[in-house]
Order: C-alpha cells, then sequence, then structure tokens
C-alpha cells in the first residue's frame, strides 16, 4: 500500500519534471514574480552599449552558442569546476561578454532574488543589444529555466566549426529541430561583428593541405585578406577582420 502511494508520487514528480521542463515559454513570463525584470535588463543595456557597441555581436553569438548545447539553458555562462565547461570549448574561446551579463544578473537578484533565469537574461540582453545598436527588434518570450549541466565535449559536439561542409551544418541544425531556412536566415547574424583570421585561414592558405585556397571563397576577398588583414602567419590567433567589410 505504501510502496503503490510512493510510486504514484514518484511518477507524479516525473510528470512535474517533464511539464516543467518541456514548459511553454510565454511573453512577460516575470509580469507578476518580477514585474521590473525585463526594464532593468533594457536600462542596463542602454546605460553601457555606448561604451562596447560590439557586444551585440557577441551576446547573440553566446546566446546561439548556449542554445546549441542543451537548449537555451544559461550553461554557457557556467564556469569550469572539476569539468571543463562549455566556456573553455574552442568555438567558446572567442566568445566574449560574460561580465556583461553577470553584471545584469546581480542587478535582476538584486530586485528579485532566485526568479528570473541566467538564460532569459542573455537571451533579452541579446535581443536588447541588437536594437540598442541599430538592429531589428524581435519579441522575446520567457520562462527558461537554468541548467547546472556545461560540457566542453556537448559544445564541442554541437556548435558549427567554421570549416563545417554545409551537410555538416544541416545536420547540426537539425539537431536542434532547426531547418535549412533556419540556418541561412540565422547565419544572416554574421552581418555584425569580428572574426579571428585563424577562423578562415585554412581557406585562405591550406584548404586541402597543399597550400591552396578554398575554390568556393570569393577570390577578390580572399587575395585581400591574404595581401593585408591576414597577412602575419604569426598572428592570426589575434587578428581580427569584419564579418562583413
Ligand atoms: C551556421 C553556422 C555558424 C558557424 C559555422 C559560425 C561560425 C562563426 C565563427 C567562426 C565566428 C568567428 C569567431 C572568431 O573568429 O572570433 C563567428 C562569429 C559570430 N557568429 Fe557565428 N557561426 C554560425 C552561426 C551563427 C548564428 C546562428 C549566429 C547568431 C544568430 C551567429 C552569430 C555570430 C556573431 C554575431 C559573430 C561575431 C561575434 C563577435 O563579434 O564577437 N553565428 N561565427
Ligand atoms: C565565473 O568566474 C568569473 C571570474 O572568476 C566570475 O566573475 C563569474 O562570476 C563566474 N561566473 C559564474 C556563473 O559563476
Ligand atoms: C562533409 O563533412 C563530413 C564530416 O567531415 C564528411 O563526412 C562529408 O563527406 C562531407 N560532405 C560533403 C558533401 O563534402
Ligand atoms: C598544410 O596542411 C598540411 C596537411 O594538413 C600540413 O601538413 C602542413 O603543415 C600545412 N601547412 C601549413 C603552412 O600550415
Ligand atoms: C593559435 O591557437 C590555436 C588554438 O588555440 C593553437 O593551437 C595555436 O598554437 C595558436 N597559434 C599561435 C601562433 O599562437
Ligand atoms: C571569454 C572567455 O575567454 N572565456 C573563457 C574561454 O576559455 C578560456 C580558456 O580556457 C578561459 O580562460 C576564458 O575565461
Amino acid at each position: 500500500m505504501k510502496m503503490g502511494s510512493n510510486l504514484r508520487f514518484l511518477s507524479l514528480c516525473l510528470l512535474a519534471l517533464i511539464a516543467s521542463t518541456h514548459a511553454q515559454l510565454q511573453l512577460g513570463f516575470y509580469a507578476q514574480s518580477c514585474p521590473k525584470a525585463e526594464k532593468i535588463i533594457l536600462k542596463f543595456v542602454h546605460e553601457h552599449i555606448h561604451n562596447a557597441p560590439s557586444l551585440a555581436a557577441a551576446l547573440i553569438r553566446m546566446h546561439f552558442h548556449d542554445c546549441f548545447v542543451r537548449g537555451c539553458d544559461g550553461s554557457v555562462l557556467l564556469n569550469s569546476t572539476t569539468n571543463q565547461a562549455e566556456k573553455n570549448a574552442p568555438p567558446n574561446l572567442t566568445v566574449r561578454g560574460f561580465d556583461f551579463i553577470d553584471r545584469i544578473k546581480s542587478l535582476v537578484e538584486a530586485e528579485c532574488p532566485g526568479v528570473v533565469s541566467c538564460a532569459d537574461i542573455l537571451t533579452l540582453a541579446a535581443r536588447d543589444t541588437i536594437v540598442a545598436t541599430g538592429g531589428p527588434y524581435w519579441k522575446v518570450p520567457t520562462g527558461r529555466r537554468d541548467g547546472v549541466i556545461s560540457n566542453l565535449v556537448e559544445a564541442r559536439n554541437n556548435i558549427p566549426a567554421p570549416f563545417d561542409n554545409i551537410t555538416t551544418l544541416q545536420t547540426l541544425f537539425a539537431n536542434q529541430g532547426l531547418d535549412l531556412k533556419d540556418l541561412v536566415l540565422l547565419s544572416g547574424a554574421h552581418a555584425i561583428g569580428i572574426a579571428h583570421c585563424s577562423s578562415l585561414s585554412n581557406r585562405l592558405f591550406n584548404f586541402t593541405g597543399k597550400g591552396d585556397q578554398d575554390p568556393s571563397l570569393d577570390s577578390e576577398y580572399a587575395a585581400n585578406l591574404k595581401a593585408f588583414k591576414c597577412k602575419d602567419l604569426s598572428k592570426l590567433n589575434t587578428t581580427k577582420i569584419e564579418m562583413d567589410p
């Protein structure tokens, strides 16, 4: 009898867990629980974006990396402990803006402790910085729950690499429930921000390992990068180029 009720309790808990992890996002999820949350984020963005407008690109990319590993759960923000966190995976070595999110989180925590997820803060801040720097506005439903697992290997396996071919890119997007149209549209985010020469230097200098250039790369652009910006092979890791010159 007791066993039966325990089992029933367990299954109720599991049902609740499934319901909560698959909870629908909604606009204004914090309208009752932390009504000022979205305003605090927006205000902070407006006060600070002028000092670092390049953060708009950094944060939309951080949001993308977060979402590609275990869903949009803030796990990209976690530090390594005994394991190596997502943050320390190769694609994340060039992710910037962690301090910015941490500072917003402190302000929101001061207003309503333990209510607003880091994942939602990152998502909203990414949108707000894009808008503040002249980009488009989109509605951001909230209610994301933060994860506690952050794993380097999962980041490496799920986040697309600059040398991935279109087939691999489509697979990685399909793994997240995103189709070819999503892949094309979301890649439009590369209209802003920077890349390091090292992210494309193989396509310039050693595409098939024979000192050649990727034939699909615009030849004029490639020649320009080789002659100027990405010329110094010893500085490929540190030289930045505009995504869309
Ligand atoms: C389609 C697969 C994608 C690949 C292979 C890819 C790859 C890259 C690479 C290699 C960089 C340059 C990193 C560096 O050298 O510093 C970069 C930067 C960037 N990516 Fe992507 N990316 C992809 C999709 C996306 C998506 C979906 C978004 C957002 C919606 C995004 C937003 C950005 C932004 C804004 C930057 C510039 C970051 C900055 O200025 O710090 N990317 N991406
Ligand atoms: C990660 O470490 C940095 C630097 O020590 C710290 O400022 C930040 O608050 C930490 N983030 C989290 C989520 O613990
Ligand atoms: C794309 O890359 C994958 C993994 O490297 C490889 O197995 C596949 O053959 C490539 N596909 C094409 C069309 O080049
Ligand atoms: C080009 O790639 C090949 C094969 O991966 C490698 O052996 C060679 O060292 C590379 N050359 C340069 C200049 O990096
Ligand atoms: C560039 O960065 C890569 C990856 O972190 C590293 O393996 C390589 O040694 C670096 N190259 C130089 C010239 O610093
Ligand atoms: C922003 C940033 O660089 N984050 C981490 C990425 O990984 C490096 C190297 O492991 C860490 O030192 C950074 O803190």
